[in-house]
């Protein structure tokens, strides 16, 4: 085995995904093949004393408490952005213009402007956004089967990403409804995972027609978000993101038929992907439903053997995982900042589109 490359890390935030990317960098040296030892070197938040026992908890050797100082520090290769939406903008361009490697959560901006300063200012460095549903293996494999041809030519794409938090938010979750500091309701904060990934398995969307709605009074945010598209392959689609859906807790569902086959993913059984084949005898047709945990499916060799199933933050390991083999090979990693601006060019289309209730072309993907 040949000797690891150290690369010290610097994380703002520390909430949610906080822990969540924390858990990643632990665990992916041990379970993937790996070029790099990731050192947990600072971690950058505002009250000290909880900051004081996230570090403690996982392993971080410094508490900062202000960002500006953290990204410019000479000892740090990577900074990674775990903080609410608006505060992705500032400082990632701050580690890209101080030629850090960018790690960021979605959805990457609160506009579109900002999104696109943020790939401008990082284009010569490596981006790394974290679209982290791109990684379940049954995901993985959905991609595979459209890619081997599998579905044939794709007519429908239909996702929904229900969630059902929206009437009971938690104190903590108060920026998610400010515009100034989330940029948009159930779009950014849903409906983006929902476009990214069908950009990812289906292509660039050319057109869309929405409607947002707010169910909360004095809400100034979306509690709902639906979306019809045309694909750039001739496919349609429809999209439904809200935080409104009683008894949903993250419902992230799609399901994609085209002219040979179909397939349904839902994240709340995130081990199985359903597979309907067209090529069955009539007697005999039907959807299986796949156990996507090995022994040859995407990614879960490098966990546990077949049938002893993954969750949630596997992701998000794999997700690293895949980014640092990229960087070892030079080779572009996706979702980087521009897939992330493709998104953006949608959510925009989707704005627009509400607010002159006509359909929108969108740039998304070009
Ligand atoms: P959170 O509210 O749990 O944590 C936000 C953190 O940012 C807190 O630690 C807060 O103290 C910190 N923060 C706020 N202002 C700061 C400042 N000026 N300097 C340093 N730290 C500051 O939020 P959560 O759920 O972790 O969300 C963070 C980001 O992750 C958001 O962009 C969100 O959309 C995204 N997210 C992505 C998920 C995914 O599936 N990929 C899942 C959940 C969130
Ligand atoms: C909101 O509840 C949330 O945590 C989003 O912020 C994430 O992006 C989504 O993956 C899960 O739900």
């Amino acid at each position: 085995m040949r000797p690891r490359k150290n690369l010290n890390v610097a994380m703002i935030g520390y909430g949610f995904m906080g822990r969540a990317h924390s858990n990643a960098f632990h665990q992916v040296g041990h379970f993937c093949e790996c070029s790099y030892n990731l050192a947990l070197k600072v971690i950058c938040g505002r009250n000290q004393p909880q900051l004081q026992t996230m570090a403690t908890q996982w392993g971080w050797n410094e508490v900062a408490s202000d960002w500006e100082s953290v990204v410019t520090r000479k000892d740090i290769d990577v900074i990674d952005i775990c903080t609410p939406n608006y505060l992705h903008t500032p400082i990632a361009i701050a580690a890209a213009h101080a030629g850090k490697i960018v790690l960021c959560e979605k959805p990457l901006a609160v506009s579109i402007e900002a999104a696109e300063q943020m790939a401008e200012a990082a284009e010569k460095v490596p981006t790394l956004v974290w679209f982290n549903y791109r990684r379940v293996p049954a995901i993985a494999l959905a991609k595979k089967l459209i890619e081997d041809g599998k579905l044939g030519q794709i007519y429908h794409y239909r996702a929904t990403y229900l969630q059902s938090w929206g009437a009971e938010p938690q104190g903590s979750d108060a920026w998610r409804f400010k515009p100034s500091e989330a940029g948009s309701g159930a779009m950014g904060d849903l409906l983006s995972h929902s476009i990214d990934l069908a950009l990812m398995l289906n292509g660039p969307i050319a057109e869309v027609s929405a409607l947002m709605q707010t169910f909360a009074p004095n809400r100034e945010v979306d509690d709902a978000v639906l979306m019809l598209a045309r694909f750039a392959n001739g496919s349609v689609g429809s999209f439904e993101a809200t935080r409104y859906a009683i008894g949903c807790r993250n419902r992230n569902y799609f399901e994609i038929h085209g002219a040979k086959g179909a397939i349904r993913f839902d994240l709340e059984d995130m081990n199985r992907l359903h597979v309907f084949e067209g090529g069955d005898t009539m007697e005999v047709q039907g959807s299986h439903n796949v156990l996507v945990t090995g022994p040859s499916h995407p990614y879960t060799s490098q966990f546990w053997p077949p049938g002893h199933i993954l969750g949630y933050e596997h992701t998000f390991t794999f997700t690293l995982a895949d980014f640092l083999q990229s960087l070892e090979r030079h080779e572009i990693f996706h979702a980087n900042f521009q897939d992330a601006v493709n998104v953006e060019r949608v959510m925009h289309g989707v704005e627009e589109s509400a607010r002159m209730k006509s359909w929108t072309r969108t740039t998304a993907g070009r």
